[in-house]
């Protein structure tokens, strides 16, 4: 403290900065939340192939923007300002890619297909919302083709695929992949009795059992 002359009242620089100590962390903190959540948002409603290039994609931007920047040492004010476009260019071109919903266009007749198939007997009516599927068991009836009703309520796209076991190598059923706000009805082929497992393959976290009885 010698730099402050004793029974001085705190100048205006020390009452400025006294708060940077936790308004810093606190806002740096919030930045990366913001930032996170807004990443996840589109990364959860690409397929997931287009999500790996697109984080990649991001990451490499970052990565080669602060080596460029890094060698301008005189453009030090405007660098933190050309930085941040040059992040957010691919987050642009992500929510472009998982507003059209690409990358799920080639299956589109898979749909029609379920939706036209009649007469077949109803299991559980399924829908997912906020990442997650409504229910975590699907019943249906053995040895008889069978429909589940699927609404997607969520931003995101979903699917139901029904397979073997829950390492979901073998596949029983793939579902067309429903964007958010639509919805279908998947004519499930006739199955034995068992206990099966169902994921969204877009994101296997969302999984239940499928009992056939
Ligand atoms: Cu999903």
């Amino acid at each position: 403290m010698s730099q402050y002359p004793a029974g001085t009242p705190l100048s205006h620089e020390v009452r400025v900065r006294l708060p940077l100590p936790i308004v810093i962390p606190l806002g740096a903190l919030l930045a990366i939340g913001l930032v996170t959540f807004g990443m996840s948002r589109i990364l959860l409603s690409v397929p997931k192939e287009i999500a790996v290039v697109i984080a990649i994609a991001i990451g490499a931007n970052i990565l080669i923007a602060c080596a460029f920047i890094a060698q301008r040492p005189e453009s030090a004010r405007r660098s933190s300002s050309e930085l941040a476009i040059v992040a957010a260019y691919p987050l642009v071109i992500g929510v472009v890619i998982a507003s059209l919903g690409l990358g799920h266009g080639d299956s589109a007749g898979e749909a029609e297909h379920a939706e036209a198939a009649p007469a077949a007997a109803e299991g559980t009516a399924v829908s997912a919302a906020n990442v997650a599927f409504s229910t975590d068991t699907i019943e249906l009836q053995a040895k008889t083709e069978e429909t589940i009703p699927f609404t997607n309520d969520d931003s995101a796209e979903h699917n139901i695929s029904i397979y073997e076991d829950d390492s979901a190598q073998k596949d029983l059923f793939k579902g067309e992949i429903i964007p958010g706000g639509q919805q279908t009805t998947y004519t499930v082929p006739a199955l034995p009795k068992g206990e099966y497992y169902f994921q969204c393959d877009v994101h296997p976290g969302m999984n239940g059992t499928v009992t056939v009885q």
